[in-house]
């Protein structure tokens, strides 16, 4: 163990505050292109130092050397493509030679760049090499094929000013604040702990073994940009680390947030990671088990094996400036009441060994269930359930698609009573005519404007599910990507339960209870959902009504027994 950082400060691409105010207002007439907050997370590490030695998004030289080989046209080693995703609309207005503004959400410029290269990707090999399947299970593979442009552009970028943060701005940190501070405080060995879950005490020690195994001080450097969907949010995650730092000895740990999107591709990622953390100034990198792994794939199984971040760290290590200090999974071994390595437990047969996994920890949240001290601190505990309160206290979404006159509306009618009568919660009825009065009166339908039809509600019922509301919903809805957009929505900030009110065509056409499919029959209404237009019935809805049966009354209390088996209301 020789390393010892080199604390000297890194290039940036940030121009003179002077020459930023003049390009500023030039850059105001060039093309210019509404950043992604995928796209925003990136440029602000390119442009602070913490991508480097990228000057900007990958060219295409430099895009094919690392997805086939992890290294840029040069050699160096990289191992994940940073690329300006962009419409094929916009990248066809553009003539290579050309600058651009990058602006964020609000408009604001943070940047320009010279477009040296376009080219359309081969999406499914980046996915194959990259993430190891074309698996749009997997997060990142999913964010490939379904939110990324189909073109993407590459190019020097030079920078304006860093993306405004409003929240805990002293926690902020570029690579070159955190070389000086650790400067400053003569901090020559820093192992870095990468994180975008809230700490618990096998982290704790976990973290403070790596600090002592390497000798240095600690640094815990958790992600806030974008993590995986349905993570905690890092406005709590962030006040679980606070209360976490207390735990720690005074002057030999700090916490920094880095505004990283990650892919959640595992190996590569840890030596991305690696590569990052070098670049903020530490000289030791904390690998556990399974890094920034993405879950299962859609057969079920692991995307990558728990050990092989660390195989391909260790592999490329010499050449990253950062060594590994790699963990196998602690665990809480009850007769010595301290966590140890799984794989270095003494006295194995005769010691009681506790664990409780990320999924369980969930569980029991979402029930209200007792979280043992052993396994937390009850400040961070205590956080978490402010955040994210038992089921039976969360807002959620019920969701009824099914065909004109199917008695999505009446079904939902009588839910929205039935909970009223119950209390505890607002509930909002989000019923398919009344959102076409006052929310959609200006659409027709279209696929298109079916689909945008269905995204106005699924906003606002994910607001309503935000704030601990009720949403129910009764809409057609007869496309599942859309519905299935909108559950991804939803599922953010609370449960989602898809109901197919599945009455056949041809008894919702004898019901015809507004005579509208006489009228279509006839031809008088385009587009008819069942008759003259598409409906893809549901495949794996969490209820499916038979309403052809079975009476309102019936059906809606069918769907009050689901919402107290999912927990989400009290028996
Ligand atoms: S969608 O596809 O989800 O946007 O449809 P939705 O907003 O639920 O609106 C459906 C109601 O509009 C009436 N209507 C039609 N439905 C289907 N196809 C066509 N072309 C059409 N034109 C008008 C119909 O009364 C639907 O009401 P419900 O409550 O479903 O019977």
């Amino acid at each position: 163990m020789t390393m010892l950082a080199n604390l000297a400060p890194i290039p940036e691409l940030y121009v003179s505050y002077e020459s930023a105010q003049k390009l500023k207002v030039e850059a105001g007439n060039l093309k210019s292109l509404d950043l992604s907050p995928r796209q925003i997370c990136d440029l602000e590490l390119l442009m602070n130092g913490g991508f480097n030695p990228l000057k900007g998004f990958l060219n295409e030289a430099d895009y094919n050397g690392v997805v086939d080989d992890m290294r840029l046209a040069d050699g160096t080693l990289w191992p994940m493509p940073i690329n300006l995703d962009v419409s094929e609309k916009f990248a066809e207005t553009l003539e290579i030679g050309e600058d651009i503004a990058l602006r964020d959400q609000e408009g604001v410029i943070l940047a320009t760049m010279t477009v040296t290269d376009r080219w359309t990707p081969n999406k499914a090999r980046e996915a194959e090499k990259v993430f190891g399947a074309d698996d749009s299970a997997h997060p990142a593979v999913n964010y490939l094929h379904n939110t990324a442009g189909s073109v993407y552009l590459g190019g020097p970028v030079t920078g304006i000013q860093q993306p405004v943060h409003y929240d805990f701005r002293g926690r902020r940190d570029t690579p070159n604040e955190l070389r000086a501070y650790f400067r400053k405080l003569g901090w020559r060995r820093v192992v870095a702990f990468q994180t975008r879950n809230p700490l618990h005490r096998a982290h704790q020690e976990l973290t403070f073994r790596a600090a002592r195994e390497a000798q240095a001080n600690l640094l815990i450097h958790p992600v806030v940009g974008m993590t995986k969907p349905g993570d905690v949010d890092h406005f709590t995650r962030v006040r679980c680390y606070e209360a976490v730092l207390d735990k720690y000895p005074a002057s030999t740990t700090t916490m920094s947030l880095l505004p990283l999107a990650m892919r959640m591709a595992g190996p590569r990622e840890a030596v991305w990671h690696g590569l990052i953390r070098a670049n903020f100034g530490c000289t030791h990198f904390i690998v556990g088990r399974d890094h920034a792994g993405p879950g299962s794939n859609s057969a079920g199984d692991d995307f990558y094996g728990p050990y092989d971040a660390q195989d391909l760290f260790r592999k490329h290590q010499d050449e990253m400036g950062i060594e590994m200090v790699d963990f196998k999974h602690m665990v809480y071994v009850q007769e010595r009441a301290q966590y140890e390595p799984n794989d270095e437990i003494e006295d194995r047969d005769n010691v009681t060994i506790l664990n409780i996994s990320g999924t369980e920890l969930r569980r029991r949240l979402a029930e209200g269930l007792e979280i043992p001290e052993w396994f937390s601190f009850p400040e961070v505990v205590d956080e978490l359930r402010k955040t994210k309160p038992a089921r039976s206290q969360q807002g959620f979404t019920v969701f009824f698609t099914g065909f004109s006159g199917s008695g999505k509306s009446t079904i939902a009618n009588a839910l929205m009573v039935k909970l009223m009568e119950m209390g505890g919660r607002p509930v909002t009825l989000l019923d398919g005519d009344i959102v076409r009065k006052n929310l959609s009166s200006e659409l027709g339908f279209s696929k298109e404007h079916r689909d945008l039809n269905i995204r106005r509600i699924g906003y606002v019922a994910s607001e309503i599910t935000k704030n601990g509301g009720i949403a129910i919903c009764a809409p057609i809805a007869p496309y599942a990507t859309t519905r299935r957009a909108v559950r991804e929505d939803i599922e953010a900030f609370g449960a989602f339960i898809e109901i197919h009110v599945a009455t056949s065509i041809e008894e919702c056409e004898r019901r015809d209870r507004k005579g509208l499919y006489k009228l279509a029959r006839e031809g008088k209404i385009k587009e008819f959902t069942g008759i003259s237009d598409p409906y893809d019935v549901p495949l794996n809805p969490e209820m499916s009504l038979d309403t052809e049966g079975t009476d309102v009354d019936n059906c809606a209390h069918q769907v009050l027994l689901k919402l107290e088996n999912m927990g989400l209301i009290a028996g």
